[in-house]
């Protein structure tokens, strides 16, 4: 836990966020600034910076588990939908906490703008 991580303090609950979801390893919450009709992060618990320090398998898998449960969840099984992960400067990363982001609701267009 870092106190100065925005998604480390969501995970501790001392930020609100709205929380669609969670597992003993994730934690799933909507994104601030949706980019899509449905936008929901995936973190782990714990912190780890992005996916190039992610050094657990078991707990990707799990991230990653809760991000197809989420999309489950918010009806884009049939659909379709994009999971994604930024990492580092050129990523686009502004967060670092590993996240996933689950987009859908609308088209996706490659590459990504
Ligand atoms: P990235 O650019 O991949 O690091 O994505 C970070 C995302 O995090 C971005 O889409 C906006 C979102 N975000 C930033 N701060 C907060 C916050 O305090 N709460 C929530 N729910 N989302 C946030």
């Amino acid at each position: 836990m870092s106190d100065t991580c925005i998604f480390c303090r969501i995970v501790a609950g001392t930020i609100p966020a709205r929380i669609v979801a969670q597992n003993e390893v994730a934690l799933a919450f909507r994104d601030l600034n949706p980019q899509a009709p449905v936008h929901v992060l995936v973190v782990p618990r714990r912190h780890v910076d992005s996916l190039a320090a992610a050094d657990d398998a078991a707990e990707v898998g799990a991230v990653m588990a809760l991000a197809a449960e989420v999309a489950r969840l918010d009806g884009l099984a049939e659909s379709g939908y994009r999971v994604v992960t930024n990492v580092g400067g050129d990523g686009g990363q502004t967060v670092g906490h590993l996240h996933f982001h689950v987009l859908g609701g609308r088209s996706m267009t490659w590459p990504p703008g």
